[in-house]
């Protein structure tokens, strides 16, 4: 074990081999999942999927010295899909369109969902409150209020995993279509994955 992690930790310092990792996009339909999966995979060649055995709806994204696979998986994938996905997840990407208010509640309910999975209980998840590119969207603040948030959030800065009391969680505003505020918070869940 302390030779492989000796030569990993060498290989990785000489750029010759990452880390590998697992995010899983998730929320309601219409929140922006695919948009950014196509955005963040502009970036691969198309045989990386092939040889990489990938999903076709999947993305790469690269943080530092950890290589992350991105799955996107709405409820509608079915429950089945998405167990089989959670013993290696890394972290969980919620997305929420602050724009339609009229389904707050019912994403509000498919978050608590997942919340109160035991399974994944220990798992980052990074909310992505989107389009705020748009008139009229809810605020960072109302986000937090309306998804009963407030007291689950864990700090935006860098707060080291054990001085946590329970699992890393943070709402960070975002325009997928103007390509800015997500960058912030991959990197605030990558100081958090097993990955790292
Ligand atoms: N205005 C705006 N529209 C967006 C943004 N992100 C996604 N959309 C649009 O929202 C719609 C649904 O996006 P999609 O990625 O298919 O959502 P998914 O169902 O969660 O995968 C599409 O018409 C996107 O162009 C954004 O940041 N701003
Ligand atoms: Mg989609």
């Amino acid at each position: 074990m302390f030779l492989w992690d000796w030569f990993s930790g060498l290989m990785t310092y000489l750029g010759l081999w990452r880390k590998q990792g697992k995010l899983v996009f998730t929320g309601l339909d219409n929140s922006g999942k695919t948009t950014l999966l196509y955005l963040l995979s502009e970036q691969i060649e198309p045989s990386y999927y092939r040889r990489n055995n990938m999903y076709r709806e999947a993305a790469q994204l690269t943080l530092g010295d950890v290589c992350y696979s991105i799955y996107e998986l709405s409820s509608a994938c079915g429950v089945k899909k998405w167990k089989d996905q959670f013993d290696t997840l890394d972290g969980i990407v919620y997305f929420i369109d602050t724009t339609d208010r009229d389904r707050f509640e019912e994403s509000k309910q498919e978050l608590d969902s997942l919340l109160c999975h035991e399974q994944i209980a220990k798992v980052p998840i990074l909310v992505l409150a989107n389009k705020i590119d748009r008139p009229c969207v809810a605020s960072e603040e109302e986000i937090k209020q309306v998804f009963g948030l407030q007291q689950l959030t864990t700090g935006k800065g860098n707060v080291p995993l054990s001085e946590l009391q329970t699992r890393p969680l943070e709402v960070f505003i975002c325009s997928v279509l103007k390509r800015h505020g997500y960058a912030e918070g991959f990197k605030w869940l990558d100081q958090y994955t097993n990955a790292k």
